[in-house]
């Protein structure tokens, strides 16, 4: 059995796992978790960069405390989009911009004068989303940092770099940049020097599988692991590593990965360009060997996670016990909207959302979870029905991996709302998605469809059958476009 240790950062929370992985067999546990907690400045919103390199380092250790000291690989994945830039001597110039900051607003425009919107879509194959790093570099295209800035590093090449001194820009993270080819899988150079993007400034792209380096032997003292330690490119884009470990063997099936996010769509061998997929707002973002993911960005548990911290931090299992309880689709808003997109006040918007459009306002907080829950399913029956009339791709199956298969609830709503059968596990499906690549690049496993196998035959899974008539869904939504 081999160890392969998995850091996984999400957008409130990071972990470190430790995958052993054996020829029919594969295990994973959790070594540390740790908060990422994102910081307001008066430059605006933050990644706290610096406890989140702690936080992995103390993963580390305890992984080794797992594993007597040996661990043989190391896979990085986070969220997309976001970047750090370095200065000539390779030193990090300030915090990391979070997403979710406002200073992208009304840049797209500015883009799309230069670059019409549809052509655009033709080129990268991004949907429109504020936060693509394409505008938030147009954003900062000003600032005495960009002009300073030698190298820009993703999230996870820039842990990955602080780790090993190695750098480099791996793929799939880099296709949520907005800057890379969907059909070639290279940077999209047209795009770049038009919008004077200086594409010097990323390191060489990698590939998942690729190596990355080995741990320096700083880091090796500080975690207390034997080297050397070989550190992995894996999917770094923490959907990517979701993705494959969708456990779907031999099936047609559509995904749902839930955390913060609801990402909701197919895999797919080409990606999909057309006018009718741009003006749905389906990305296409790269997956492993070859993949397209096809899919729309949902806003996700987010809308609850906002609730409970205006609530001040309920008990979760409550919420949902009281939500199950209040009756069905008394009003919904859409979960797609980037009015959402922002912290604070969520309750308050959501309720505002639902005035506005004329429908029953939810009070209590059921009904406020309850309204949340059949919103996200809801949008999860739309993205799933779009995703294959647009791609021309008819599904059997909804899997639904990551934090929401724990809510059953949102799992049954989801069944019920697609009108298809859903297969809920694993929860953490970015962690085994990134170890099993790592497991793959030292000979472990097979291809994707292998790795499926092993994750289908090792990982517990829980059938949700569709319940009743998806006509009152249909109604909803109809009523939802309708205003
Ligand atoms: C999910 C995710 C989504 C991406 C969003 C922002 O964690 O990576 O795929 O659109 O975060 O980076």
């Amino acid at each position: 059995m081999k160890a392969y240790a998995a850091v996984d950062l999400g957008a409130s929370s990071g972990r470190v796992m430790v995958g052993r992985v054996g020829p029919d067999s594969l295990e994973l546990a959790e070594a540390h978790r740790f908060p990422n907690r994102p910081v307001r400045t008066p430059d605006g919103l933050r990644w706290d960069i610096l406890a989140l390199h702690a936080g992995v380092l103390d993963g580390l250790r305890a992984a080794g405390a797992d594993t007597g000291g040996r661990v043989d690989s190391v896979g990085i994945d986070s969220w997309a989009v976001d970047y750090g830039l370095l200065d000539a001597d390779g030193a990090l110039l300030g915090n990391p911009v979070h997403y979710r900051d406002a200073r992208t607003e009304g840049v797209a425009e500015k883009v799309w004068a230069t670059v019409p919107a549809g052509e655009l879509y033709a080129a990268t194959g991004l949907q429109y989303a504020p936060f693509n790093t394409l505008y938030q570099l147009t954003a900062a295209r000003d600032s005495a940092q960009l002009a300073h800035a030698k190298r820009l590093l993703l999230i996870p090449d820039l842990l990955s770099y602080w780790l090993t001194g190695e750098q480099g820009t791996e793929l799939t993270n880099a296709s949520t940049t907005q800057l890379v080819d969907p059909r070639t899988r290279d940077w999209s150079y047209d795009i770049a020097s038009r919008l004077g993007i200086d594409l010097g400034m990323f390191a060489p792209l990698r590939q998942p599988g690729d190596p990355a380096g080995a741990l320096r032997a700083e880091v090796l003292e500080e975690t207390g692991l034997r080297g050397p330690v070989a550190v992995t490119a894996v999917g770094s884009h923490d959907t990517a590593s979701a993705v494959a470990a969708v456990p779907a063997v031999e099936e047609r099936f559509a995904y749902i990965c839930t955390g913060t996010w609801s990402l909701a769509g197919l895999e797919l061998d080409t990606p999909v360009l057309s006018e009718a997929s741009r003006a749905a707002n389906f990305t296409n973002e790269l997956g492993l060997d070859g993949t397209v993911r096809y899919l729309r960005n949902i806003m996700g548990l987010w809308l609850l996670q906002e609730c409970v911290r205006a609530w001040g931090e309920p008990e979760l299992g409550e919420l949902l016990r009281g939500a199950a309880r209040v009756p069905a689709l008394r009003s919904v808003v859409d979960a797609g909207d980037a009015a959402f997109l922002a912290p604070g006040r969520m309750p308050e918007r959501i309720a505002d959302a639902c005035r506005g459009s004329g429908q029953p306002v939810p009070e209590s907080r059921a009904e406020i979870t309850r309204c949340i829950l059949d919103s996200l399913a809801l949008a999860h029956r739309r993205a799933v029905n779009e995703a294959q009339v647009l791609a021309d791709r008819p599904v059997d199956v909804v899997h639904i991996v990551g934090g929401g298969t724990r809510n059953a609830l949102l799992c049954q709503l989801t069944a019920d709302a697609c009108g298809l059968p859903v297969a809920a596990g694993p929860t953490e499906a970015a962690a085994l998605g990134n170890v099993l690549v790592q497991a793959r690049a030292h000979g472990l496993v097979g291809d994707l469809a292998g790795m499926r196998g092993l994750l289908a035959r090792t990982q517990p899974s829980t059938r949700y059958e569709p319940q009743g008539d998806t006509a009152r869904w249909r109604a909803a939504e109809a009523r939802l476009a309708a205003r």
